[in-house]
């Protein structure tokens, strides 16, 4: 073994080791190897670890075959993922629709949609992403939920929001972040709520000389100047003078250096 492993690695290690959960146990291991530096020396342990892996991968696999349930994955291809929730008929492909411009069924009879649905639409620099998930929660349409920032539960009274709030805590997303949209009332201001909720921090660059991008960087909150590099370039590290920030106020065009905290709304140049 060798003994230039991060400290990190050990404590990942150990909790892999005491996690009982495959799915978890994978999750962990995928981050072992992650945390494993890349040279000679360790050659042999990573090849150890990706073989374990792949095991743990396809028992994976088989068990979720015999159990008939498959994770159905939606690709990722926004920046906030949203699902839409609610009992069958309670207007969530008219939302979907109406949100994106989706080519959904949307009818009177119940349990119209049977897989899950997407949709995309742009909004003040982000890609949201959204997803109609059937109204027969199934586990394997609810993967999806998990894998969502935020879920949009459309109901209409209290008897339809105790009833998804059960479904919620038998799935185990009762914790997920929520927002609740009665589709008998208007609802003008849901694309901001799924911002605000999302807590994320949106940058706007400024290359030098050039117009401000029209689509931000998506951080979460905290993240400063350097976490922004990080994203968008990592060599811009090394050359990297000062920024300026403008917002709106007074210090508006200001230098700051890496350890800025951004704020929503920020537009950023970087200098070299
Ligand atoms: N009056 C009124 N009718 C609505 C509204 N939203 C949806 N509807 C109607 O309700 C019916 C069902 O709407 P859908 O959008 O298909 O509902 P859904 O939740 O996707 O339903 P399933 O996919 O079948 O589970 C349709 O006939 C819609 O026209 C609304 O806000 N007001
Ligand atoms: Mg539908």
């Amino acid at each position: 073994m060798p003994t230039n492993l991060p400290r990190e690695w050990y404590i990942v290690e150990e909790s892999f080791r005491n996690e009982k959960s495959l799915e978890k146990k994978i999750e962990l291991l995928k981050q072992l190897i992650s945390l494993t530096p890349k040279h000679k020396g360790t050659e042999n342990l990573i090849a150890q670890l990706k073989k374990r892996l792949s095991k743990l991968e396809s028992e994976m696999e088989r068990k979720s075959r015999k159990c008939g349930s498959k994770v159905i994955n939606i690709e990722k291809n926004g920046d906030i993922l949203v699902s839409i929730l609610g009992m069958t008929k309670s207007g969530k492909s008219t939302l979907l629709k109406k949100l994106t411009n989706a080519d959904v069924e949307i009818s009177d009879k119940p349990f119209t949609t049977k897989e899950p649905q997407t949709g995309i639409c742009f909004y003040e620099g982000v890609y949201i992403q959204f997803v109609e998930i059937p109204s027969f929660f199934l586990k394997e349409h609810l993967s999806i939920a998990h894998n969502s920032d935020i879920l949009m539960i459309l109901v209409k009274n209290e008897d339809e929001l105790k009833e998804i709030e059960k479904i919620l805590k038998e799935n185990r997303l009762e914790k997920k972040r929520k927002i609740l949209i009665n589709p008998l009332e208007e609802n003008k201001e849901i694309l901001k709520k799924i911002i605000e909720e999302s807590e994320i921090v949106r940058v706007f660059m400024k290359p030098p000389g050039k117009n401000i991008e029209e689509r931000a960087v998506v951080l979460k909150r905290g993240r400063k100047i350097k976490d922004l590099i990080e994203k968008i370039n990592e060599n811009w590290l090394k050359s990297f003078k000062f920024a300026r920030v403008y917002d709106n106020s007074i210090f508006s065009g200001r230098r700051v250096g890496l350890e800025y905290e951004l704020k929503d709304g920020d537009v950023v140049e970087i200098h070299f």
